[in-house]
């Protein structure tokens, strides 16, 4: 589609504007159409930027590799420029918006030099649903267009919805790059080094501004910059939550179902859980989203949850049919690989994909590797974080009222992190300020000593929200209590703190995972139901020794450790909590948070 066609005079300007400071060669806006993806992917596949993986083994697949210091998101690069620092809070990285304008201006001009502009109109949550926003992303990536085309709903669809002045968030985003007449980039990956790397948005005009990175998070605009960051203060403002959190559904033997919502710090398995098989007969779990939930109250006070997404961005070293069958049939066919291996008849691998590599591999840098099994130190062949992009339609458990614009009512709630100690299996809040304190302490204990923190310490990222909320966490945590002030304690969803990371002093696992983890799920679901086994004990409710049945290689004494309250532990927690965590977030630390640490506290002394 060319701009002239465009119905919306405002988002015509704004093109125009972005037209006149990037000087692109030409701008083409994306209608969404398959064979627009086709037509992009065929580019990308000339250009060399792209591998078209084997068509028996994985039929509409493609491979990228990404420079090899463009991987991953750019915490330190990320900032939100609110107009006064004290709203962005402690926790972010905060620049003058007008400051960071003129340098980000600076950056865009000629940017486009010698590329294309691509406008990807693109809703983030089923088109047309109230609880949809519509994003409108600029980019001269690619890259971009084909991973949004999977991620997002994109085109002509969303452009009807807009109409002549409907509201949507801009998103301008450039690879920085400029080429040189004649130049191209010779299918190489391109990006700016990474001082020169923004990701940047500015909360009260809801725009976001990158510059220098293609990788996912900091190019794929509508997942964590426009559906966390710039979401979660459209949420502040409007009443509703904007979460990092996946959303299940899971249905008992007798056919009643509930919906679950959970949040954990990266890399603590939250696709695996979103797309778990249960080991319990009879028992069924259902995938409605496996990163980002919005919730907004309904008519009858219930909170209600979409998925804004359309895929998954996965990340693929450790996923394998043991971990996540239902994502290893997801990625089966269409869809995009970035920086993992691939073999010598193009199928891909990757370390944990639970074989050894069939022969010699393409590494993710290019370099032709071969698997040495007494190395241990070997360089792996995919990068950690290589990534699958796979639309969402494509996984075998997607509930059927995924794509339900009205949301799906919320059941419960769960935090958990990677805690071998002190922290049970399972606890439940006795209330919804009870609960948010719970979120407000999550963290995962440090394995290695990693970054400025000492092993065995805890990483504290509260609601795993900590890189993606876009304002101050202690208004964030107000934000949260105030939610349940908005409807009845029966109608908010019950909310628990999970931990299927507990080790015994010798280092050994105490509790399997994986599907076993539905034993707790099940517990859950009854706790919501009326009809779980309870006791009350100083840091909550927790399952009676019998309410969770015992998998196999988990001995009594096993279970018993998992399900105790570790007193001692728990008071260097609240001490923990009380000096090194609450402090960081000042006098916009929540009183009823303090009070809740309090009562804990008192009830552990008894
Ligand atoms: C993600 C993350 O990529 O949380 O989803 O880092
Ligand atoms: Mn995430």
């Amino acid at each position: 589609m060319k701009v002239e066609e465009l119905q919306h005079e405002g988002l015509k300007k704004w093109i125009q504007e972005a037209v006149a400071l990037m000087q692109p060669e030409d701008v083409y806006v994306c209608d969404g159409s398959q064979q627009e993806y086709d037509a992009m992917i065929k580019k990308l596949v000339d250009s060399g930027m792209a591998t078209p993986l084997n068509p028996q083994k994985r039929p509409g697949c493609y491979l990228f590799r990404s420079d090899p210091s463009d991987v991953a998101r750019v915490e330190n690069r990320t900032y939100i420029a609110s107009k006064s620092q004290d709203d962005a809070g402690p926790t972010n990285n905060w620049l003058d918006p007008v400051e960071l304008k003129k340098t980000m201006t600076d950056l865009y001009r000629g940017c486009m030099k010698g590329r294309h502009m691509y406008v990807i109109p693109f809703s983030m949550g089923p088109v047309g649903s109230n609880i949809a926003k519509i994003g409108v992303e600029i980019t001269d990536s690619e890259y971009v267009v084909v991973n949004m085309h999977i991620m997002t709903r994109v085109g002509k669809k969303v452009l009807d919805v807009l109409g002549k002045n409907g509201e949507y968030v801009p998103c301008l985003h450039s690879v920085g790059k400029p080429l040189a007449a004649g130049e191209s980039d010779n299918g190489k990956w391109p990006c700016a080094p990474l001082e020169k790397k923004y990701i940047s948005h500015f909360p009260e005009t809801r725009e976001i501004w990158s510059y220098g990175s293609g990788y996912g998070g900091n190019a794929l605009l509508g997942k964590k910059c426009l559906a966390l960051r710039i979401a979660s203060v459209i949420a502040r403002d409007e009443g509703w939550l904007a979460e990092h959190m996946l959303i299940l559904k899971i249905t008992n033997p007798a056919g009643k179902s509930k919906y679950i919502c959970a949040a954990f710090p990266s890399a603590c398995g939250k696709t695996n859980l979103a797309m778990l098989v249960p080991t319990i007969p009879g028992w069924k779990v259902e995938t409605v989203g496996d990163d980002i939930a919005w919730m907004k109250f309904g008519k009858d006070g219930r909170l209600y949850a979409i998925n804004p997404e359309a895929g998954f961005f996965g990340v693929a070293p450790g996923t394998n049919m043991q971990s996540n069958p239902n994502a290893m049939r997801s990625i089966e066919k269409n869809t995009i690989f970035t920086n993992v291996g691939m073999t010598e008849d193009k199928d891909v691998w990757w370390e944990g994909i639970g074989y050894d590599a069939p022969g010699k591999l393409i590494d993710w840098k290019g370099n032709e590797w071969v698997q040495d099994k007494n190395n241990k130190a070997q360089e792996p062949a995919a990068h950690p974080n290589a990534r699958f992009t796979a639309p969402a339609r494509q996984c075998p458990v997607m509930a059927p009222e995924w794509e339900d614009p009205n949301g799906v009512p919320v059941d419960a709630i769960l935090f958990g992190g990677r805690r071998p100690s002190i922290v049970p299996l399972v606890h439940e809040a006795k209330n919804w300020v009870h609960g948010v304190f719970m979120g407000s302490i999550v963290g995962s204990e440090i394995t290695t000593a990693a970054l400025d923190l000492k092993a065995g310490t805890i990483r504290r990222d509260p609601f795993a929200m900590l890189p993606f909320c876009g304002y101050h966490m202690g208004d964030y945590f107000k934000h949260w209590i105030n939610i349940g002030k908005k409807t009845t304690e029966d109608k908010l969803p019950k909310i628990f703190f999970v931990n299927w990371f507990r080790k015994t002093a010798d280092g050994k696992w105490l509790w399997p995972g994986y599907g076993e983890n539905s034993r707790v799920l099940a517990w859950i679901f009854e706790r919501c139901d009326g009809t779980g086994k309870a006791v009350d004990t100083p840091i909550g409710y927790m399952p009676t020794i019998d309410a969770i049945q015992r998998p196999e290689g988990v001995s009594e004494a096993d279970m018993k450790e998992l399900l105790a309250v570790d007193i001692e532990g728990w008071k260097k927690e609240i001490a923990d909590i009380r000096e090194n965590h609450y402090p960081k977030f000042g006098s916009k630390l929540p009183k009823e948070l303090w009070d809740e640490l309090d009562a804990i506290e008192k009830r552990l002394q008894k």
